[in-house]
């Protein structure tokens, strides 16, 4: 736990909006969904021929309670579009275009309007105010800065605050923490994989980050992890670190955080709709169970997106209003993605499951990776673990003992008999984006 925890002020930036009740946030939706479903018949002929389809007219919606009705958008909808079949508004109101981190085919296009863009400074404005970031932060930006929509989406963000914007992007660790000292940094936003790193880095130098550091809050996001993490960045740091999520179809990052409560992410619910469904059946699931989250964009101008499928797992929790005072709709941490999750030996495991287990161990270090191959016929699950400084120092048979009480924890929350190797701190690869876990060297199946 850090040992700031509870010192960061609950504010809101724009309180009117984040304070709404659950019933005007209702009817906030019911206005918003109405008013998007006849932007898109007039100005997206896509979405005009998908409506028509299914015989819903500019009209045809009157509430959240018809979301249903309406089709999934997927990922697939956004490739063949391939790059503005989706636009809703003249080519001419686009000010800003970002793609999503495709690694295979067409990336995926993100358009934005003037008011988009102001829209999106606004939630990530709201973030970072809701976890203690004011005026007189020195706010670091450690996230990829270009297409990649964390960079900018931060930037602009912290910069609507009055932060002092260090735009520092990412790469070259050494100078990170050099900056960060240098220039007194009080919060900074990166990737959870990274701030681990930037850590260490700071450690090696002889900088410790609790007494020779500033920092008082973190964000972190874009990639999948866990509050066994979060708790090893606490300490690391000395200081609170919230959840931050989002995606660059819907618009980035800024569409779900974490406020002082640290009990689900918020929703901006004026914004985004959102719903969890079985991923099979896409039947809408109730809170507390766990499904697929579909995201509706309810303000966005350039590219709106309708019950998209995010193939993110995760479940709405309760619609009780939040101890800080927002009834935003909360998110559980996400477990994974439809498309991340591996079939071994015929058992689905997700590699959060496996971050889970690994990351509330001690003896367990800041990196991991997950091996899979063929060895005969048979699927074989490794995992890479680096120990702490303290374990690699220390005696033989604490090693051994460690070992095996990985191989029998992860072995339970998995059903599944897999090999624990261990490594030295440090010894795995780093990556200055997101982290890259599983190495799955089967032959295409
Ligand atoms: O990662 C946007 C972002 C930037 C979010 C900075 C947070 C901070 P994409 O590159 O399009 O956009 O990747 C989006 O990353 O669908 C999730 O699978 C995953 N993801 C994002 N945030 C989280 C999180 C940005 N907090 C994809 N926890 C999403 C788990 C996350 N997974």
């Amino acid at each position: 736990m850090g040992r700031a925890k509870g010192a960061l002020k609950n504010a809101f930036w724009e309180p009117e909006a984040e304070r709404l009740s659950p019933k005007r946030i209702k009817e906030v939706q019911n206005e918003r969904l109405r008013g998007l479903v006849r932007r898109v018949y007039e100005g997206s002929a896509f979405y005009r021929k998908l409506l028509r389809e299914r015989g819903i007219g500019p009209d045809s919606i009157r509430s959240i309670e018809d979301l249903e009705k309406l089709p999934f958008t997927t990922k697939e909808d956004l490739r063949d579009n391939y790059p503005f079949g989706l636009l809703a508004v003249p080519f001419s109101k686009v000010v800003r275009i970002h793609t999503s981190s495709g690694t295979t085919g067409n990336p995926t296009v993100v358009a934005y309007s003037r008011r988009d863009l102001e829209i999106w400074a606004n939630c990530i404005a709201r973030c970072l105010t809701m976890t203690g970031v004011t005026p007189e932060d020195v706010f670091q930006v450690i996230l990829g800065y270009g297409l990649f929509t964390g960079g900018l989406g931060f930037h602009y963000g912290a910069e609507l605050i009055g932060a002092k914007v260090l735009p520092s992007s990412t790469g070259g660790t050494k100078r990170q923490v050099k900056l960060m000292k240098d220039f007194g940094v009080t919060a900074f936003t990166s990737i959870p994989s990274y701030a681990l790193y930037l850590g260490e880095t700071a450690i090696e130098m002889g900088i410790n980050p609790q007494k020779d550091l500033r920092v008082k809050t973190i964000s972190c996001g874009a990639e999948p992890w866990s509050e066994g993490t979060r708790d090893k960045l606490e300490d690391l740091f000395g200081c609170m670190v919230f959840n931050s999520y989002g995606l660059s179809e819907v618009g980035g990052p800024g569409v779900a955080f974490e406020c002082i409560a640290q009990d689900g992410l918020h929703v901006w619910s004026d914004h985004f709709l959102i719903e969890v469904i079985d991923p099979k059946t896409g039947e809408a699931l109730p809170p507390g169970e766990e499904g697929e989250l579909v995201i509706t964009t309810l303000s966005r101008e350039a590219m709106p997106l309708i019950r998209y499928r995010t193939r993110d797992i995760a479940m709405i929790l309760d619609d009780d209003v939040c101890e800080c005072g927002r009834a935003h709709r909360r998110i559980s941490w996400i477990k994974g993605r439809t498309d991340d999750m591996i079939k071994i030996r015929g058992v689905n495991v997700f590699p959060s499951q496996i971050e889970h287990v690994l990351m509330r161990m001690p003896g367990v270090g800041n990196n991991y990776q997950i091996v899979v191959e063929k060895k005969g016929h048979m699927d074989e699950l490794k995992v890479r673990i680096e120990v702490t400084g303290d374990i690699f120092k220390g005696e033989l048979k604490d090693l051994v003992e460690l070992r095996e009480r990985i191989s029998s924890e992860l072995e339970n929350a998995l059903g599944l008999r897999l090999t624990v190797e261990l490594a030295e701190p440090g010894s795995l690869p780093r990556a200055e984006g997101k982290a890259v876990r599983v190495l799955d060297r089967r032959p295409e199946r």
